[in-house]
């Protein structure tokens, strides 16, 4: 049953083969527990995404099923990838399910940055 609009998790995903390897992605950044790469179609300057190497649908699972190893190695990660804009600043984004508009069924963490962003309405 759907929850959020979001089905179980495919191991088929895009971002699930971009692990594997049988996808090739920018990569920035790759871990124990993460990997970074650039989106292929960047809102800012800077536009990476982060994802868990373990399975999980959207933040919601990623939050409260992902052990506390992974959780601590995904925001790492996160703080490693936007050290470089740290002087200007830089906006972090997670959708989560259907209202958000939530696209790639694998939990994954924008990070925008490189130009100023504007305040954010929605
Ligand atoms: P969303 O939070 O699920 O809406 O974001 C998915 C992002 O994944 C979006 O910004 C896409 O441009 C990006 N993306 C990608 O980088 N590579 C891909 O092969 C696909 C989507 I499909």
């Amino acid at each position: 049953m759907p929850v959020n609009g979001l089905p179980p998790y495919d191991t088929t995903n895009i971002f699930a083969r971009i692990l594997k390897g049988e996808i090739p992605c920018r990569k920035v950044l790759e871990t124990e527990h993460a990997l970074a790469f650039h989106d292929i179609a960047p809102q800012a300057p800077t536009h990476i995404l982060i994802i868990p190497k373990g399975s999980y649908v959207s933040a919601s699972d990623f939050s409260t099923q992902a052990s506390a190893e992974e959780v601590a190695g995904l925001w790492r990660a996160v703080a490693e990838v936007a050290k470089p804009l740290e002087a200007t600043g830089y906006r972090i984004i997670c959708n989560m399910g259907m209202d958000s508009g939530q696209e790639v069924p694998h939990f994954h963490v924008h990070v925008l940055g490189g130009r100023p962003l504007g305040v954010m309405v929605a």
